[in-house]
């Protein structure tokens, strides 16, 4: 389980910084994911044990499905932030690609707080005071699996969330991992945690509201075979019938995955006058261009954009018409 010097050298600065510091805000991207949660959940018990106060704030509750791991409840959003009156002197970012994708809690980084960026995504903007960037690790937790050890702190509640983060983000090993992953793995079950538990919170616990706007997403399935490519579309008002919110469209987004002969699928979600774009393509195709053309980012895998004042049926229009011209000339357009 090697870590480059470039990798230890980057550790070593983290670790300095939190001895550094005493308040610390833990924060991810808007709409945090199983990565970004365990990795503030992980940091939350990891930095109040040394003595920090420290509290995650997020501009969305995180998914429902998280709420076994330590530590969960606690997790704030703006409202629930601004009453505590806190100010921080650190901020830990994780597993986002720009200060911008923090959303609202930015409000509460102070100027002068000392910003740790610990991420895995291609095209991160480096806005931290340190940056710990390697786009060839599974997830941020399989990264902070390294800080943990180096603090010298790594118990069962901590593995139980760095083990979500790299569970959720290698969609359950199935992609994007290789054998350190597997070795930060084998470390983590050494203490105890019990996977098969753990695999049972996260994927048979989806709420009827997530379910049934799955299976709205599924009667609205399409498939163009010629660029290869499945799509579905949730409506705004699907979201007040089913009562289901963002979060929810996780599942959405896993099960078109599975459609055959597609080369990527994508689900089309309407959001007032916006419509937000998540695509997933198969590893030989690259999303993140597809994505990034229209403004948005992510991995070659697993990436979004969203577009404004456009209704779904012209945005979806919008992006055919791209793919199409991208597709004209070429046999595979793998490479484009
Ligand atoms: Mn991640």
């Amino acid at each position: 389980m090697l870590l480059s010097s470039a990798e230890k050298n980057a550790v070593s600065k983290i670790c300095d910084a939190i001895k550094r510091h005493r308040n610390f805000i833990l924060t991810s991207h808007q709409a945090p994911d199983g990565d970004g949660l365990g990795c503030e959940l992980a940091f939350l018990r990891i930095l109040r044990r040394l003595g920090k106060k420290t509290l995650v704030i997020n501009e969305m509750i995180p998914s429902q499905v998280y709420n076994f791991l330590p530590g969960y409840s606690e997790t704030l959003t703006v409202d629930s932030y601004r009453e505590k009156k806190f100010i921080a002197d650190a901020v830990m970012v994780f597993d986002c690609s720009s200060k911008d994708r923090i959303g609202k809690p930015l409000v509460f980084i102070p100027e002068s707080a000392f910003v740790i960026n610990i991420d895995h995504h291609e095209g991160n903007t480096l806005f931290g005071n340190v940056n710990w960037v390697c786009r060839n690790r599974s997830s941020v937790g399989e990264m902070c699996y390294f800080i943990a050890k180096y603090l010298g702190f790594i118990d069962k509640k901590v593995s139980e969330c760095l083990y979500v983060s790299i569970l959720t983000d290698t969609g359950s090993f199935r992609h994007n991992f290789n054998s350190d992953t597997i070795n930060v793995v084998s470390e983590l079950l050494k203490t105890g945690i019990d996977p098969e538990n753990i695999a049972d919170n996260v994927y048979h616990n989806n709420s009827l509201q997530a379910l049934k706007l799955l299976g709205y997403a599924l009667v609205s399935l399409q498939f163009d075979s010629a660029l290869r490519v499945a799509w579905a579309v949730l409506p705004e008002q699907i979201f007040k019938q089913t009562g289901a919110t963002e979060q929810d469209t996780e599942i959405v987004i896993d099960m078109l995955r599975s459609v055959e002969k597609t080369d990527f699928v994508f689900l089309a979600k309407e959001r007032r006058n916006e419509v937000k774009f998540s695509l997933r393509s198969r590893k030989h195709f690259n999303v993140r261009n597809i994505a990034e053309h229209f403004g948005g980012g992510g991995h070659n895998n697993a990436a979004g954009f969203s577009i404004k004042d456009c209704t779904l049926a012209s945005a979806i229009e919008k992006l055919f018409r791209y793919l199409r011209q991208m597709n004209t000339g070429r046999n595979a357009w793998t490479g484009f």
